[in-house]
């Protein structure tokens, strides 16, 4: 794969635009065009609050993400209350249950399993609260989704999977169910090993807790002794590719076994380049970025704006050799070199300074 290649960018897509299920003192709709306006009278005097309830918190993507909500919150001036169920299902439903209680101006739920979130999502829309949905299927028709292209993220990075294998060879799944992204991407494996009947999977592995990437590294470690003649790992979350790689090196079989990604951060960037890294393509959104548009998207409706009802910010696939070649060492970097990684045009809020 070429330099070139490697971050192929496409436009941001929004789909239908969704009115606020409540509208509090709006003074301007949401659209490109729109001149700057002064702050709704809520923002000017700080008394806007969002609750951000997460069902995620540790790991780089979480992590970059938090950053990336709080900067945009602190740009509008709105406080943002956060909670995280810290992968306890039912924690981040009673999180949510007391973000609607207490009558939020608005709720971003991030990520959460469609049983255990939707109930209290209709509670919000019971309660007039508008709500994004990030990652997490609502369930309920007025609240606004925000997703990554999970698809196009899956099939940059098996697309590089492809070219570097002629489509043929053993490969190692890494995959768990629920997670609304990682069931995206999965349907697009399951086409690409349609599509492509040279490729088999050996094996699917996969764990999601609080210690991802060392739990990931250890069933790694096992697929690839028990298959050894694996060529590559589809590990499309950070963390199942960084214990992927982990694991790959440990056994010493950088030269043989290869990992195609998802995600990006400064860390995974440090693995990527690192010599003999069998990590050599990662699909990727900024992550900071998407926290950004999930805050906006929460302030549009708050504002009683128009906000596209389904909001998609698209990945860029992203190269060892690329990213060797540019020398770029960490996500600050990247996103300087590849402007189109920041989305400002997705919720764009017309009071703020862009
Ligand atoms: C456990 S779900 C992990 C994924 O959520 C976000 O969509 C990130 O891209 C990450 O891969």
């Amino acid at each position: 794969m070429g330099v070139v290649a490697l971050f192929a960018l496409a436009g941001c897509s929004q789909g239908t635009p969704a009115a606020a299920p409540s509208a509090p003192s709006a003074s301007s709709t949401s659209s490109a065009a729109t001149p700057a306006a002064s702050a709704p009278a809520g923002f000017a005097s700080g008394d806007v609050r969002i609750s951000l309830v997460r069902q995620l918190s540790s790991g780089d993507y979480f992590e970059q993400w938090l950053a990336g909500a709080q900067a945009e919150a602190k740009a509008l001036n709105v406080k943002l209350e956060v909670s995280s169920g810290d992968g306890n299902n039912d924690k981040q439903a009673l999180n949510l249950e007391q973000a609607v209680t207490s009558k939020s101006d608005a709720i971003i739920v991030d990520h959460g399993f469609a049983q255990t979130v939707q109930p209290a999502i209709k509670k919000a829309a019971d309660a007039k609260i508008p709500l994004v949905a990030f990652d997490v299927d609502p369930g309920t028709p007025g609240a606004i989704t925000l997703d990554q292209d999970d698809h196009q993220i899956a099939e940059q990075a098996l697309g590089a999977l492809k070219a570097d294998t002629g489509g043929s060879g053993e490969v190692v799944y890494v995959y768990v169910a629920g997670f609304a992204p990682l069931d995206r991407r999965d349907e697009t494996w399951n086409r690409f090993k349609k599509d492509n009947p040279g490729i088999k999977q050996v094996a699917q592995i996969g764990v999601v807790n609080s210690s991802t990437a060392s739990a990931v590294a250890d069933q790694a470690k096992a697929a690839l002794q028990a298959h050894p003649g694996a060529k590559a790992i589809f590990a499309p979350y950070d963390e199942f590719a960084k214990g992927a790689a982990l694991a790959v090196k440990e056994l010493g079989l950088g030269d043989k076994v290869k990992i195609y990604g998802a995600d990006v951060s400064t860390a995974d960037i440090g693995v990527i380049t690192e010599p003999g890294s069998p990590w050599v393509a990662t699909s990727a959104t900024d992550p900071s970025n998407v926290g950004r548009v999930a805050v906006r998207a929460a302030a549009l409706l708050v504002a009683g704006s128009q906000v596209e009802h389904k909001l998609t910010v698209p990945p860029t696939l992203i190269t060892q050799k690329g990213l060797r070649d540019a020398g770029i060492t960490g996500v600050e970097q990247l996103t300087k070199a590849f402007p189109s990684l920041a989305t400002p045009d997705v919720a764009r809020v017309p009071w703020a300074a862009s």
